[in-house]
């Protein structure tokens, strides 16, 4: 199965992040799948960023990603400025989407409140994200649940490229976990956790260190009542219960019953505790691969060379499909190779 997925380099990562995205990605290798994980540079530019800053946390997320599980040898993990394929491919897409299917993007609306200047690349966000899932004939997306709106509109330009143009692109699924797939602050429980859009103290870094972890765990907000139990009314300790559940695999209904009666009190700091072991392997891979940036950048070298010819063949299919005079060289578009003549 062909899975894709993008995370961007800009922002702390955080747990929210792992629950939703490294954890999926590494049980991708499980099952064999044959897997591309990309650090979507080219959608962080869409928010006010700093370019230093864009630089360095591009190869801390490489770190993340090698880190929290991926291997280079079963997944292609690579930069998405290294394959100029995506912001091609996103040109073409942009005549298969419409402006009121991006005007409905919530991730837009969100993100445009907390913006003094709105770019008009985060209004076409979408439509990048749509090039990169589909160049690679994407079965499937493993997502967190914020990007399921992303993921049905990649779908639909998919569809009404296809029915355009003839079949060109594979229709990708998302997946969600089961448990997991949308972790909320720990202060704010009503809203998802995030470095730029949630608390700095209902958000868990992955690169916090025990004692920080420990104290937002302890301070998080709990709900009236005393039980250790998931319910509507209940948002702060039900989400307390699905970290639990995803730093230690056990099941949620276990944890409801093994807390039974102990109170929020322990219940928080026995989550911490769980989060700062599950956090601790990590942190220490994250160093040791930070300290040597340059292997990091052979890496992901290595990736880009697979992503790109993973994904050309898709942008050569678009670029036939929709009419366009093939240049001398082959190739309007891509790797400028010369074409056999
Ligand atoms: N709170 C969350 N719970 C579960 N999954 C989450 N994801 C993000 N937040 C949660 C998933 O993490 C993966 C990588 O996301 P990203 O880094 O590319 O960007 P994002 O979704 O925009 O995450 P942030 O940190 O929340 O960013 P900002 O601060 O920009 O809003 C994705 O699979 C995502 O679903």
């Amino acid at each position: 199965m062909r899975i894709f997925s993008g995370i961007q380099p800009t922002g702390d990562k955080h747990l929210g992040n792992w629950s939703g995205g490294f954890r999926q990605y590494a049980a991708t290798q499980d099952r064999g799948d044959d897997a591309f994980f990309c650090i979507v540079d080219l959608h962080s530019i869409t928010v006010e960023y700093d370019p230093e800053e864009l630089r360095e946390q591009t190869l801390d997320l490489a770190a993340m990603l090698f880190a929290t599980g991926l291997d280079p040898e079963r997944s292609t993990v690579f930069i998405q400025s290294h394959v100029p394929a995506h912001t091609e491919a996103a040109w073409l897409l942009g005549s298969a989407t419409s402006f009121g299917e991006l005007r409905r993007m919530t991730q837009f609306k969100d993100k445009a409140e907390r913006q003094e200047f709105i770019s008009a690349g985060l209004f076409t966000y979408p439509v990048l994200q749509a090039a990169d899932i589909l160049l690679y004939q994407t079965d499937a997306v493993p997502v967190g649940e914020d990007q399921r709106q992303h993921i049905e509109l990649a779908r639909d330009v998919a569809e009404r490229f296809n029915a355009r143009h003839g079949e060109t692109f594979t229709l990708p699924a998302m997946i969600a976990p089961e448990v997991g797939g949308r972790i909320m602050d720990l202060q704010e429980p009503e809203r998802k956790m995030s470095t730029t859009g949630g608390t700095p103290q209902g958000t868990v870094r992955m690169l916090d260190e025990p004692e920080v972890v420990r104290k937002k765990f302890k301070s998080a907000v709990t709900d009236s009542g005393s039980e250790v139990l998931r319910a509507d009314d209940k948002p702060g300790i039900t989400n307390l219960i699905e970290i639990m559940g995803v730093a230690t695999g056990e099941p949620l209904e276990g944890i409801e019953s093994r807390y039974d009666g102990a109170g929020y009190g322990a219940f928080k700091t026995d989550v911490g505790e769980a989060v700062v072991e599950l956090l601790a392997p990590i942190q220490a891979r994250y160093h040791e691969l930070r300290s040597d940036p340059r292997e990091l950048q052979r890496l992901l070298a290595r990736g880009a060379e697979k992503a790109r010819e993973a994904s050309d063949p898709t942008l050569q299919a678009m670029l036939d499909a929709m009419g366009f005079v093939r240049s001398e060289f082959g190739r309007n578009f891509g790797a400028a190779r010369p074409r056999e003549l």
